[in-house]
């Protein structure tokens, strides 16, 4: 499988401004018919390069003459002409069969309909193509087919005409103005229900935006809608981007390998992105929505009007706009406060951000598939659309926010687009833009620096020293980073020392009492102060400081990086109490329950019996109590760290011991707080008739979930009445599922299987809400891969379908610690990985990553995930997708 490498890149040498396409829609042959008007770049001709893949070739015609096969070289996945002219046309047709294409990439079938699905590679699968991201063409799109079956035609851009063809059959052309690579093509075709609504852009434009769903759905896209108009206000606001378009389409499928995909125009969404209502979505899943409409709208602008020159790229466009959707989540959860209210409800979305950075990402960069955020080589591209290029492309674009401020990032995204709006353009560029703003306000200065951070993986290690000076009354903070050899680096020889990273190091220090310190820092006075480490190692002197202060580090997570400092548990208390800045309050906790999980899992490693500190149970009474915090925010920081965060904390990884301790630790505190959780839980139960998933009332059930989940834990006497009770009366999903996790989690009482099956009766037409069905029995403390397999059995399972395959097979293999690091859970993964590669390489290739950081477990773990990696890399058919991953693994 050959390896393609960033430094390789060579310009297309042909111009292809126009592209016609038509399409004779069919289920099981599809035919395509492409019109493709090149133009030479260069003086001399050069060969001309097409894509395709799983096509059957039908005709070739340059200038309107067919062509001899003698005329072309076609290879397994690459036609090549040799053209003679500096301008001319090639019309193509091919034949594609939707019905057989289970990869869901390309042009595919899910139910009764038919989508596409492109980017990065899947346009090839349609028609042969210049199927790469600098390569941009105006489209003109003739869709044909049968009227009954699929009397919904869309593609990207304007509709021109629809008119009835005989034999029952119509058409559909549509245009669209603007120039855009492969990726961005999209087709839809089938019978829909839609949701409209007009809207006035600021330029004072109408656009139609609509929400289109299977039938039956459409009371669930009300808040899609919602969402998307909120998303266009906020685009308009905050960046000052409007819609370039006349209409704005989204379309729910059933099967979809990832979220959804900004098609020019045509946006299609994994349909758990579209659809809600109070009786079959949780909170989490309509903020979920609201991300993800957000996330596709702003590519709009920062993906599609400013693409990506190659794949290597591709944080350039998902860097961005993940910083942009974190940020329109962030401002709607604070929307309407002001002051420490506001800053509290962005830390919520900060915190969930970094969580799922330091569960997915940080893991990545010290394994086997750690990469930059612009990868340097790639076999199959499809591989790197990671939580690296993605969430840590995110904070690397946060940090140029947080060091040019938000006037000056807004500055520098007007310079972006002022230079690049219709452009195919690299990360560099981007940085150049950033740049050209930082210049002005810090003169002699450069990102030379900072632009490391797209060419070096790994995640940086700060050091911090804090001396106190008793007689001068001063404070010198020293920062020291240190960039660890990961993934090949580590292979090769020598291991090359790597250079430092520019880290913007928010600090604040407290007194003794808790009370922030005026510091002064580049001629201002401040309670934090953004200090930027460009070298190995500096320091940074604060005067008139009268006592030893404690440091308040890392503030809002200014970089994505791990801080090392020896702290007294006294001083974490004090911050768990006091600290002013959300995200570092929450960061104390958790680093004292951490200090306390990781303490409980050497004592079960040494079999010895230990219990949590009293320091621990008082912060946690108090902050519980605390009338300042919002609820939603007393979630986070009530909240243990998760099994996996700890697992990359124990060396040797150790489940089995992770599993116990944070068993023991839920168990403690629960018992230790019981008479707290329940006055909580009952000052939070309101009546939900009026329910809606606004942050304030979603704050309060999400407290209300988690107090129960501690009285189930620990065995309190109302516990199980009560999750039976919050079970069958909820009014709406949100409590309906807390009530059931909290028995299927806690509880192997006959009301758990009643509550499972009574839930299954209730909604086994709602295949979203089956999908939780599947993965809380999933990922319950005593699933078995027995379990698992009997649930694959049940009728409504199906491997096919990903949405599926992810709420049981993934959310085993991935997230149920006890059920999985056993010998026979890890054979279970194996012949998964094996079976779904067969049927979607991209999905396997998700799974196959599930134990990248093998050779980090204990040895009986080690051995086992080795020998199920070499199963799966000896199996004859392996895809290049899964090839990849399992290879570097093993290396
Ligand atoms: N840009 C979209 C990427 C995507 C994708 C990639 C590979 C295979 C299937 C896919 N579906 C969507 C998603 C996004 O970041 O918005
Ligand atoms: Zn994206």
């Amino acid at each position: 499988i050959p390896t393609i490498s960033r430094h390789d890149y060579q310009p297309y040498p042909y111009r292809l401004p126009h592209v016609a396409l038509e399409f004779d829609l069919d289920p099981l042959q599809t035919r395509v018919s492409s019109r493709l008007e090149f133009e030479r770049v260069g003086n001399v001709n050069e060969p001309l390069l097409l894509n395709g893949q799983d096509l059957v070739l039908e005709s070739v015609m340059l200038d309107g003459q067919t062509l001899a096969p003698q005329a072309y070289r076609l290879q397994d996945e690459t036609l090549t002409l040799f053209p003679t002219k500096a301008s001319f046309t090639l019309q193509i047709t091919s034949l594609c069969k939707p019905a057989d294409n289970s990869s869901l990439m390309g042009l595919y079938v899910s139910g009764d309909k038919l989508f596409t699905q492109c980017e990065a590679e899947g346009f090839r699968r349609i028609t042969w193509f210049p199927d790469r991201p600098d390569v941009m063409s105006r489209y003109r799109v003739t869709l044909r087919a049968d009227r009954m079956h699929y009397p919904l035609l869309l593609s990207n851009g304007n509709l021109l005409e629809s008119v009835d063809l005989p034999d029952g059959r119509h058409q559909a052309v549509w245009e669209d103005p603007h120039p855009k690579p492969s990726y961005l093509f999209a087709l839809v075709a089938g019978d829909f229900a839609c949701r409209e609504q007009t809207v006035k852009t600021h330029g004072k434009r109408d656009a139609l935006l609509q929400i289109y769903s299977d039938r039956g759905s459409e009371p669930k896209t009300q808040w899609a809608l919602d969402c998307l108009i909120r998303s266009l206000q906020w685009d308009e606001q905050r960046f000052g981007l409007e819609l370039d378009l006349d209409r704005f389409m989204v379309v729910a499928a059933r099967d979809f390998n990832m979220g959804a995909m900004e098609n020019k125009g045509l946006n299609i969404f994994n349909s758990a992105y579209v659809l809600a209502d109070k009786d079959s979505a949780t909170d989490a899943a309509y903020r979920a929505i609201e991300a993800v409409i957000g996330h596709e709208y702003f590519h709009n602008w920062t993906g599609n009007r400013v693409t990506c020159r190659d794949w290597f790229q591709l944080s350039l466009k998902e860097g961005l706009t993940v910083f942009r959707d974190q940020e329109f989540s962030a401002d709607m959860l604070a929307h309407d406060l002001s002051g420490a209210e506001a800053a509290s409800a962005r830390a919520v979305k900060r915190i969930d951000d970094v969580s799922t950075l330091r569960i997915a990402q940080f893991p990545e960069d010290a394994g086997p598939m750690a990469h930059p955020i612009r990868p340097e080589s790639y076999q199959e591209i499809g591989n790197f659309y990671t939580a690296t290029v993605y969430e840590k492309g995110a904070e690397v674009i946060r940090m140029q926010h947080t060091i040019l401020g938000e006037t000056g990032f807004r500055a520098g995204i007007d310079e972006y687009f002022r230079r690049h709006d219709g452009a195919a353009v690299t990360c560099d560029d981007f940085v150049s833009a950033m740049e050209s703003v930082y210049v002005q306000r810090n003169p002699g200065k450069n990102l030379d620096v900072f632009r490391r951070w797209y060419s070096q993986a790994g995640t940086p290690r700060v050091k911090v020293d804090l001396a106190y000076d008793a007689e001068a009354h001063t404070c010198s903070i020293t920062l020291a980073q240190h960039n660890e050899a990961v993934g090949i680096e580590r292979l090769q020889s020598p291991v090359l020392p790597k250079p430092p990273l520019h880290i913007p190091f928010a600090l604040g220090l407290l007194d003794q009492q808790g009370k922030p310190l005026p510091l002064e820092h580049d001629g201002k006075a401040a309670e934090t102060v953004l200090l930027e480490l460009t070298e190995e190692r500096q320091t940074w002197v604060f005067e008139n400081i009268a006592h030893k202060p404690i440091p308040s580090l890392l503030r809002n997570f200014s970089a994505p990086v791990i801080v090392d400092i020896e702290r007294q548990e006294s001083e974490l208390i004090l911050l768990a109490q006091h600290d002013t800045d959300p995200f570092a309050r929450w960061e104390a906790v958790q680093e004292l329950a951490t200090r306390q999980l990781l303490c409980l899992t050497r004592s079960i490693s040494d079999e010895r019996q230990s219990d949590i500190a009293s320091g621990l149970t008082e912060t946690w009474k108090r902050l519980l109590h605390d009338p300042n915090l919002s609820a939603a925010y007393k979630t986070r920081i009530l909240s243990q760290p998760t099994e996996k965060e700890l697992l990359e904390k124990t060396s040797p990884m150790d489940p089995a011991a992770v599993v116990k301790a944070g068993k023991h630790m839920r168990e403690q505190l629960g018992r230790a707080l019981a008479p707290d959780w329940l006055d909580i839980y009952r000052a939070t139960s309101g009546n939900d008739d009026a329910y809606r998933p606004d942050p304030l009332s979603s704050g309060r059930r999400s407290l209300h979930n988690l107090c129960l989940h501690y009285l189930m834990a620990a065995g309190h006497p109302d516990a199980q009445p009560l999750a039976v009770a919050q079970y069958y009366d909820a009014t709406n999903m949100t409590d309906r599922m807390g009530g059931l996790s909290a028995l299927v989690h806690f509880s192997d009482s006959p009301q758990r299987q009643e509550a499972l099956n009574h839930f299954y009766e209730q909604w086994q037409q709602d295949p979203l809400v089956i999908d939780k069905w599947f993965a809380l029995q999933a990922s319950a403390p005593g699933a078995t891969v027995e379990t698992i397999k009997s649930l694959m059995l049940h009728p409504a399972f199906s491997l096919r379908n990903p949405n599926r395959a992810r709420s049981l097979i993934f959310q085993f293999c991935m997230n149920s610690l006890q059920g999985v690091h056993t010998p026979e859970g890890y054979a279970f993964w194996a012949d998964q990985v094996i079976a779904l590669d067969q049927l979607n390489p991209e999905i396997a290739a998700r799974l196959a990553r599930a134990f990248d950081n093998w050779a980090r477990y204990t040895a009986r773990n080690r051995e086992a995930i080795r020998a199920a990696l070499q199963r799966i890399q000896q199996h004859p058919t392996l895809s290049r997708n899964v090839s990849e991953i399992v290879s570097k693994a093993l290396k």
